[in-house]
């Protein structure tokens, strides 16, 4: 009887591991032996990429340093849904630090244990875009321009979302949120406003900065563990879509971080020392249409008369990451 050949389209891609496959080429999640950081029982809404994230890279972080690894959190989405007093679903020594100060904590936590010659211990900070982007940004500086020991991971969903989708300067051009509305033919957050944090961050000559989504698992992975290898301060800005905030299918999350890659809206790549080590180029190059369309927050885009003027504002911001990043294969640019 004939068989079935089983495909192995894992294997040698970014995406994530299975079982099936030798136990070197596995994930840190294909593996028996994984640390399930942040356990099950917490309160995320079903298909929250912040959730999927966070528990990819804490678990490659333990892995990475034996189990030996202290989180601080900033106030947000992560922290409300994963510790309702009195439960906890981090399996790790986890702190919980105000909105502003995550950064600031966790260098607080590296002194501490550098003064206690205890440097098997490594620390993680962690919160979303508005705690990282915006009223964490100071701390955060100051912790990258000292070159504290801290790895600071971001999970960036675009808004303010624990507290009910306010823009924050992640929030891209047009979309809508509780206070961007498109009214009176404006067309959502305004263009020219906000900030890349990972070129930021790379502008403090860090010894690592990363960006990576949630449709690539085990470049996530992969990165995480990178930075662990090294001491000093190091950054990694995840890509997390979030169903309630963007008036998404929960099924689409990690459909919706593919195709913001495949777009060029999210470039994912390496950087040392400031300068760009390495990109994950686009495999299949897609309008942003198809990536916008699935969205409530780009509804009124798509309305009649469809704002294809907006929508080519957006299309080009997404080339211009192509060109800035090189985010095609070479003979593709030309
Ligand atoms: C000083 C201060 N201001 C405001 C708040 C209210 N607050 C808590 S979480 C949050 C938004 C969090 O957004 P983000 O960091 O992007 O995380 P997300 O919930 O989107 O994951 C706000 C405004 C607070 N806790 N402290
Ligand atoms: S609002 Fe968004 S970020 Fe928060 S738990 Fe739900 S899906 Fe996750
Ligand atoms: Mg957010």
């Amino acid at each position: 009887m004939p068989q079935q050949q089983i495909k192995f389209y894992q294997a040698g891609s970014f995406v994530v591991g299975n079982r099936l496959l030798d136990p070197e080429q596995r994930s840190v999640q294909a593996r028996m032996e994984r640390s399930n950081t942040l356990t099950s029982g917490h309160r995320a809404c079903q298909g929250c990429g912040e959730a999927l994230g966070a528990r990819y890279a804490l678990d490659a972080a333990m892995r990475a340093t034996g189990g030996r690894l202290i989180a601080a959190n900033a106030t947000g989405c992560l922290e409300v849904f994963s510790t309702p007093y009195p439960e906890s679903s981090w399996q790790l020594p986890w702190l919980h630090s105000l909105f502003g100060n995550a950064p600031a904590v966790a260098t607080g936590i590296a002194a501490a244990l550098k003064v206690k010659g205890r440097s098997d211990i490594r620390v993680v900070g962690q919160g979303g875009d508005g705690g990282t982007m915006d009223i964490g940004f100071g701390c955060l500086s100051g912790m990258f321009e000292r070159n504290d020991d801290v790895l600071y991971i971001c999970y960036d969903n675009e808004a303010y979302m624990n507290t009910g989708v306010q823009r924050s300067s992640a929030t891209p051009p047009a979309v809508r949120t509780a206070n961007t509305k498109p009214v009176g033919g404006t067309s959502g957050n305004e263009f020219g406003q906000g900030k890349s944090l990972p070129l930021i961050a790379m502008a403090h000559e860090i010894p690592y900065v990363a960006t990576a989504t949630v449709s690539e698992l085990r470049d996530l992975e992969a990165k995480v563990e990178r930075a662990m290898e090294l001491r000093g301060a190091r950054y990694i800005h995840v890509f997390v879509p979030c169903p309630l905030g963007w008036g998404a299918a929960s099924h689409d999350t990690v459909r919706l971080a593919r195709l913001a890659k495949e777009t060029g809206i999210f470039p994912v790549f390496e950087a040392e020392q400031g300068e760009v080590v390495s990109v994950s180029k686009i495999r299949r190059r897609v309008p942003v249409e198809e990536y916008l369309r699935p969205q409530r927050r780009y509804a009124h885009l798509f309305g009649d008369p469809p704002r294809t003027d907006v929508i080519e504002h957006i299309q080009a911001n997404a080339d211009r990451n192509i060109r800035r990043f090189g985010l095609l294969e070479d003979e593709e640019q030309s």
